[in-house]
């Protein structure tokens, strides 16, 4: 304890639904028998090819979809430009925020996750600046 929680692997192509809605998430493929944070979202980071971006995650099925497969995805907050496809990622996972839900609507889950967002934004840099004090 006291170091957050990291999940590694491969960032894979998902649903493709993420870019429109505003927040493209980095799909990461763990291997089998990783331990896994229970579904939710989180504040964190997303770590690749040694840049650490602070990152709103989520872990479960989706549901808003209807989806089945469990993900856990990282959407790099305010970096709408990264093509990371291919590459090994690391999720580090510092606070939970959340259960997953299934809204009334796709706006009612858009408006939770820029709430989302700027609570994780917050506590990443709330984090690193006491880190930083350290
Ligand atoms: N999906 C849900 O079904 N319910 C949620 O409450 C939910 N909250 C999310 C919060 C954040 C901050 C993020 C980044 C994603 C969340 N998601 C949630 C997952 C989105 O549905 C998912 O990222 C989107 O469908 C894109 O999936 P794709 O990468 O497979 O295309």
């Amino acid at each position: 304890l006291g170091r957050p929680h990291r999940v590694e692997g491969v960032v894979v192509r998902g649903a493709q639904r993420g870019r429109e809605l505003g927040y493209p998430t980095a799909n990461v493929e763990t291997l089998p028998h990783t331990a896994i944070p229970a579904d939710g979202v989180y504040a964190g980071w997303l770590t690749v090819g040694g840049e650490s971006m602070p990152a709103a995650i989520s872990v479960g099925t989706n549901v808003q979809f209807d989806a089945t497969e469990r993900t856990v995805e990282a959407y790099a907050i305010d970096r709408t430009d990264l093509d990371l496809y291919g590459l090994h990622a690391a999720v580090d996972f510092l606070a939970y925020l959340r259960g997953m839900e299934k809204f009334e609507s796709i706006e009612a889950l858009l408006l939770c996750m820029a709430g989302d967002v700027k609570r994780a934004r917050d506590m990443v840099a709330a984090h690193e600046k006491e880190k930083d004090a350290a």
